[in-house]
């Protein structure tokens, strides 16, 4: 039988330049597998903790050596000599041992760093591609791309509020077409960005980051851009972010840019405007993480014509979506592994989302690496949808190449 022969974690770095984990699990036949784990700016409150250094001499109290010795400490003596396919068993192992609600004591970066290199070590063993491994031979729908052109909020320093502005070929089904749409939107918006004056940098998912003014002026030079890549906006709608858990102060939505100061009601009457102005059909956590009253409210009005993400909201968490589901709040998930820290865990509450009919969309972070777990992950259990930033850095496109050969793959059937 194989067996989990060795693990070497190491710090490595990610788009950010921010210290991250690498971790190799080795099996006793020496197949090997290999995982980065990805950080967040906009965190919401109750994700899994990543475990840091906070020493402020080293990379500004970034590093994470304390993580890398747990696993090379605690991790590592209790998996070697266990079964890798056992992915649960290895999960709950790593979970026991830290034995917080939050991975707190092991670190939730150290944890999913080994849950997904563990996982990637048993797909090279049976020498089946990661998302084969993951969903099997019904494991074929390549996911729509929620591609992210500009950027506001966190994620960059104007003056836009709503953190990310990404936009979605809905009619287009296939991977390689949807990809070449977005990429001419987001030639087009560049044009017109440089040709008002506009700064054409990008912010950290790879979408421009201009010093527009307001979300609606946002809205039209997208609007805009679509119609002179030669689509219209049926073909290709938006999606927002608007992460307003970073907007929100003493039971206010402060929108900056906009010089507005919401109550919830009104909140939801201003995407509610939106959303009857421009193609959008999507909206991420439209109000804050801890506003139930409010998305149940957001649900109940703008649930059947617009999909509602709780990203913030949820946190990739079972016991939070299974409540969210109940109480009827939003109508979709946002996952990311490295919310929750096992590749379990987030299975589980991906399989719930879809048992009950919430839209599932796999997603990167605002700190990312060249690994491109995410893209499997997307295939292999059929999200749906995939948001990885913007077509401009290696870090994202990574994902959209992965997409590309995994399409080629299934198509060929090879
Ligand atoms: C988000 C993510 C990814 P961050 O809010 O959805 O786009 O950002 O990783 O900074 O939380
Ligand atoms: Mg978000």
């Amino acid at each position: 039988m194989t067996v989990i022969k060795e693990i070497i974690a190491r710090q490595v770095l990610d788009s950010r330049g921010i210290p991250t984990i690498e971790t190799e699990v080795i099996l006793s036949s020496g197949k090997k597998g290999r995982a980065i784990v990805p950080s967040g700016a906009s965190t919401g409150k109750f994700e899994a903790i990543e475990l840091r250094d906070n020493i402020k001499t080293d990379f500004n109290g970034k590093s994470v050596h304390k993580a890398i010795s747990n696993i090379e400490k605690i991790i590592k003596p209790a998996l070697i000599g266990q079964n890798p396919f056992n992915q649960k068993s290895i999960d709950i192992i790593m979970i026991e041992k830290d034995g917080t609600e939050t991975k707190s004591k092991l670190g939730a970066n150290a944890i999913l760093s080994v849950s997904l290199a563990n996982a990637r070590a048993c797909a090279k063993e049976l020498n089946l591609p990661l998302y084969k491994y993951i969903g099997g031979i019904f494991a074929t729908t390549l996911p729509i791309p929620m591609m992210n052109i500009l950027n506001g909020g966190a994620h960059a320093n104007n003056k836009l509020d709503f953190q990310e502005f990404m936009i979605q070929p809905v009619l287009s089904c296939d991977i390689n077409e949807s990809i070449k749409m977005c990429a001419e939107v987001f030639y087009e918006l560049k044009k017109i960005l440089n040709k008002e004056g506009f700064s054409t940098a990008v912010g950290d998912e790879g979408g421009f980051a201009p010093n527009l003014p307001c979300t609606r002026g946002a809205l039209e030079i997208i609007v805009q851009s679509i119609k002179n890549a030669g689509y219209n906006t049926n073909e290709i709608k938006i999606c927002l972010d608007v992460a307003a858990s970073e907007l929100y102060k003493n039971g206010k939505y402060i929108l900056k840019g906009e010089e507005k100061e919401l109550s919830t009601n009104e909140m939801i009457n201003y995407l509610e405007n939106l959303t009857i102005n421009y193609p959008i059909i999507s909206i991420e956590d439209g109000l804050n993480e801890e506003d139930y009253y409010g998305w149940q409210d957001l649900t109940k009005r703008l649930g059947c014509k617009c999909q509602l993400v709780g990203d913030d909201l949820f946190v990739t968490s079972y016991r939070k979506l299974e409540n969210g589901i109940k109480e009827k709040m939003a109508n979709a998930i946002l996952i990311k592994p490295n919310q929750t820290g096992t590749l379990s865990e987030t299975m589980n509450t991906i399989l719930l989302a879809q048992k009950n009919n919430y839209k599932t969309i796999i997603s990167h972070r605002s700190g990312e690496t060249e690994d491109t777990f995410i893209a499997d992950l997307a295939v292999g259990v059929n999200a749906g949808q995939i948001k990885t930033g913007s077509v401009s850095r290696s870090e994202r496109n990574a994902k959209y190449n992965q997409l590309i050969r995994i399409e080629e793959e299934l198509t060929k059937n090879y």
